[in-house]
């Protein structure tokens, strides 16, 4: 895209997303919430479609020529319904904690019951944090995984039989295992409870078929659209037809005003692209690219939490490496890598420390790398927690990684 009228009206906003662009270009990107969107999504978010307000719906706005709002709001929905199976679909929201927000406020009251998985155990600040409205708005009741890494849905059970939640949220920020959907349904019935799926992470890969779907155990599913489904930064809530006008009315006037229209229009660009079958092959090259890297890593006597993934990240436990999630990230991305420090389950650091890493394949993957290349990360990453201290080192290690990049152009 020219960026020629942004460089002579505003050149240090111009040159910071230069810098990002040589960043994301330079580097290797494991966050594994982060992806490239398309240029064709990017172009859309930075279209024309910025300039409009639509509070309302498709036919039933707030304000005049909406015609073509209309047009990419429909879309938007109808490209969304059929990737995912949904019956009802909102494309409104601006943000994943939006998105439950609202489907909380559609059928919650203050003070009810909320069952999530604990952010300490790779849960999201939305599904009950207490520093978050989802915890001091409700009574948060968490699950966590067991020693071995996996949700364990006998404890899911045994709480919700003790605590009676009004709503069970799954889904999770940090969590490299399937997510039995069906038995999370189960649970819900068997205590009067609705069932929300937060599939931020995985939504891609559901989209693709290579997660199961929460459809048709869930009565919501929420979603961000920029993780693995490789869209732009927002949210969507997708619902029984039951719940469509409650969760219609939370998202507007409810909690939000104008929805973000050029945002939408690139959401609808996103769902396209996901319905082809080379999003698909995608996808199941994240999985692949994961498992790869993180099998690489327990050759080098890493410690993976659960001892793998069978999704688009891995937790790494850092602890028999006598080294903190904050120092690696940080040694890490002087080599070039960029990753996120990340509680381990049991950790005993806190969280602007921790023990862990996570680590995710989405962005390498879009950049076309795999198996071998999953190899040389994993043998820069070791080298990097080996010589974390040994700058001269590092910035060798930083050529590697160069030259990886050079080899898989973004854009
Ligand atoms: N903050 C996001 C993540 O990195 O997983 C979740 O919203």
């Amino acid at each position: 895209m020219s960026l020629e009228a942004l460089k002579s009206v505003d050149p240090d906003v111009y040159d910071a997303i230069v810098n990002e662009t040589e960043r994301e270009k330079n580097k290797i990107l494991l966050i594994a919430s982060e992806n490239y969107a398309s240029k064709a999504v990017l172009e859309a978010q930075g279209s024309v479609f910025t300039n409009k307000y639509a509070e309302g719906y498709p036919g039933r706005r707030y304000y005049g020529g909406c015609e073509f709002a209309d047009q990419v709001e429909d879309l938007a929905i109808q490209r969304a319904k059929e990737l995912f199976g949904a019956e009802h679909v909102n494309v409104q929201p601006h943000s994943g904690t939006q998105a439950n927000m609202a489907v909380y406020f559609s059928v919650l009251d203050p003070g009810d019951t909320v069952l999530g998985m604990s952010l300490s155990h790779g849960g999201h600040l939305s599904h009950g944090a207490t520093v978050n409205f989802s915890g001091f708005l409700y009574k948060p009741v968490t699950y966590g995984v067991n020693k071995d890494g996996y949700i364990d849905m006998d404890e899911v059970r045994d709480l919700a039989r003790k605590h009676r939640p009004r709503l069970i949220v799954t889904g999770a920020s940090a969590y490299s295992r399937t997510i039995d959907f069906e038995a999370f349904a189960g649970i819900a019935d068997e205590v009067g409870a609705y069932l929300v799926a937060d599939i931020a992470h995985i939504a891609g890969l559901i989209a693709a078929g290579v997660h199961p779907s929460p459809f048709p155990h869930a009565d919501f599913v929420t979603t961000t659209t920029h993780k693995t489904l490789r869209g732009p930064r927002g949210g969507m809530i997708m619902c029984r037809a039951e719940f469509a006008k409650k969760v219609d009315k939370m998202i507007f006037p409810g909690t939000q005003g104008g929805p973000l229209v050029h945002v939408i229009a690139a959401k609808a660009v996103a769902f396209k692209e996901a319905l082809t079958e080379e999003f698909r092959d995608y996808q199941r090259r994240v999985v692949d690219n994961a498992r790869r890297l993180s099998d690489e890593l327990l050759q080098r006597g890493f410690d993976i939490v659960s001892g793998g993934t069978d999704n688009h990240l891995m937790l790494v436990d850092l602890t028999g490496k006598g080294i903190t999630g904050k120092d690696a990230e940080t040694s890490l991305d002087i080599a070039g890598i960029t990753v996120n420090k990340n509680s381990i389950p049991y950790d005993e650091k806190p969280p602007a420390i921790t023990s862990g890493i996570r680590l995710g394949s989405p962005c390498v993957t879009t950049r076309g790398m795999a198996g071998e290349e999953m190899a040389e990360i994993a043998s820069i990453i070791d080298a990097v927690i080996n010589n974390s201290k040994d700058e001269d080192e590092l910035r060798v290690l930083k050529e590697r990684v160069l030259s990886l990049c050079k080899r898989f152009p973004i854009y």
